[in-house]
């Protein structure tokens, strides 16, 4: 199957890598394609039921020369792979992701990074709001976000969607937890932007997310169960995992 290619940016510690566990599942294959000297530096995992790739790149760090040794690797990544043979290397999205609870610091983490990838130019940029964990902030968040990208008239364009994600169960106490949310919305937003000829079936994309709301679903189910939480009573209503807690203590 030909496949598109995601690129994940972001600074380090946000999240980039419980977000590609959380689309593909903690087995999914890990790959190396092109020279080995980009390997340390970017990895690429896929999995049989998507028909895309997703690009971990070292996390970003708000230093320009950091940012820059990233893009460098992904760059010799896309070289290396179409010299020996392989075509389909260009980058056909970003899912670009900043930190839920680090409010203040999104219009310069956006400013920096979206700086670091003015190379692609007209590549659609997903922004992934990673540890949306508060329902309150999220509009909240979205609202700056879109006002930061309104401020750079060059790249703006290429904002294609703004996504509140949580990855994994985030237990705050007792009685309150948030359940993985927006994973879903993601792999779908994502599949819709690739290219005709990878977009891959629309029924083979339904099957995964299935496969991937069950999977999450009873992870949240564990980290209740051990935190002693009454899963009856969850507190935040909506959630990608609701319907099928639901159906599972039914
Ligand atoms: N509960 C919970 N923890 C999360 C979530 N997303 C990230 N974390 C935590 O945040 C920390 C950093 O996450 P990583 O996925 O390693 O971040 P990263 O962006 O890959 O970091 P680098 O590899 O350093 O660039 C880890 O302790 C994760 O468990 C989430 O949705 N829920
Ligand atoms: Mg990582």
């Amino acid at each position: 199957m030909n496949k598109g290619n995601i690129l994940v940016i972001g600074n380090s510690g946000v999240g980039k890598s419980t977000l590609i566990n959380a689309v593909l599942g903690e087995d999914c294959a890990e790959t190396n394609w092109g020279s080995e000297g980009t390997t340390r530096e970017l990895e690429l995992y896929e999995t049989d039921a998507i028909p895309f790739r997703i690009i971990d790149t070292v996390g970003f760090e708000p230093s320009f020369f950091k940012e820059r040794r990233a893009i460098n690797a992904v760059k010799k990544w896309s070289k290396e792979s179409a010299k020996s043979g392989h075509e389909d290397t260009g980058i056909n999205a970003i899912w670009f992701c900043v930190d839920g609870t680090a409010r203040k610091l999104f219009p310069k983490t956006i400013n920096n990074l979206s700086k670091a990838t003015a190379m692609w130019k007209s590549v659609p940029v997903i922004v992934v709001i990673t540890k949306s964990y508060s329902v309150p902030e999220r509009e909240q968040n979205k609202k700056m976000i879109n006002s930061a990208f309104a401020k750079q008239k060059s790249y703006s364009k290429n904002l294609c969607e703004v996504l509140c994600v949580v990855a994994s169960t985030f237990t705050l106490n007792d009685t309150a937890y948030a359940p993985p949310e927006g994973i879903s919305e993601l792999i779908d937003i994502t599949s819709k932007i690739m290219p005709e000829g990878v977009r891959g079936s629309a029924n083979d994309i339904a099957k995964f997310k299935l496969n991937r709301k069950r999977a999450l679903s009873q992870a949240t189910v564990g980290a209740a169960t051990a935190a002693g939480v009454v899963v009856g009573a969850i507190p935040i209503p909506f959630s990608d995992t609701l319907y099928s807690l639901q159906q599972k203590l039914l």
